[in-house]
């Protein structure tokens, strides 16, 4: 199974940085910075570095807060199913993220996020990880690309 990483970052002004992929599968949505864990990493060493890639912003693992996990089922894709750890960094200064050539990075108030732009399973586990929850979900989508199953308590 591919092991992805998400990565939310937060600042002390209640805002939360997105990022909007520019090409490829995930285009258009706007998601927090990650992607596929390399053969030779842990997870924490991949959300660091996909972060940086991203986005600009080097933190230490030290300052990763890890807030569960998400699994992916694409019916109509398999090689796209994918087992998500999600972290967030908390109270983060400077320097702010920049746009890379894969990611527009934007903040936005964590009361104003924009669900409509996003991954549809974002508002079932999303604002449970901003209260400090830790997360266990399944999501199933089907070959039209809709959420269709989603399972809490998945790995337990
Ligand atoms: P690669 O595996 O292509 O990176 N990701 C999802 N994020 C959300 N919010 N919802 C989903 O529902 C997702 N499916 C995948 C994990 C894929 C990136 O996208 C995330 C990774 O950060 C379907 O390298």
């Amino acid at each position: 199974m591919r092991q992805s990483t998400l990565i939310f970052v937060l600042n002390s002004k209640d805002e939360i940085l997105l990022a909007m992929k520019k090409r490829g599968f995930w285009e258009g949505k706007w998601n927090g910075a990650g992607g596929k864990v390399e053969a030779q990493e842990t997870i924490p060493q991949a959300a660091v570095r996909e972060l940086r890639e991203e986005t600009g912003i080097d933190v230490p693992e030290s300052v990763l807060e890890s807030a569960g996990v998400l699994h992916f089922t694409f019916e109509a894709k398999p090689e796209w199913n994918q087992d998500v750890s999600v972290f967030l960094v908390r109270d983060y200064r400077w320097p702010d993220a920049r746009e890379t050539e894969e990611m527009r990075p934007e903040w936005f108030s964590i009361e104003n996020i924009p669900y409509d732009d996003m991954w549809a399973d974002d508002p079932y586990w999303l604002p449970r990880v901003l209260e400090g929850d830790k997360v266990d979900f399944s999501f199933t989508f089907d070959s039209d690309g809709d959420l269709v199953e989603v399972v809490e308590g998945y790995s337990a």
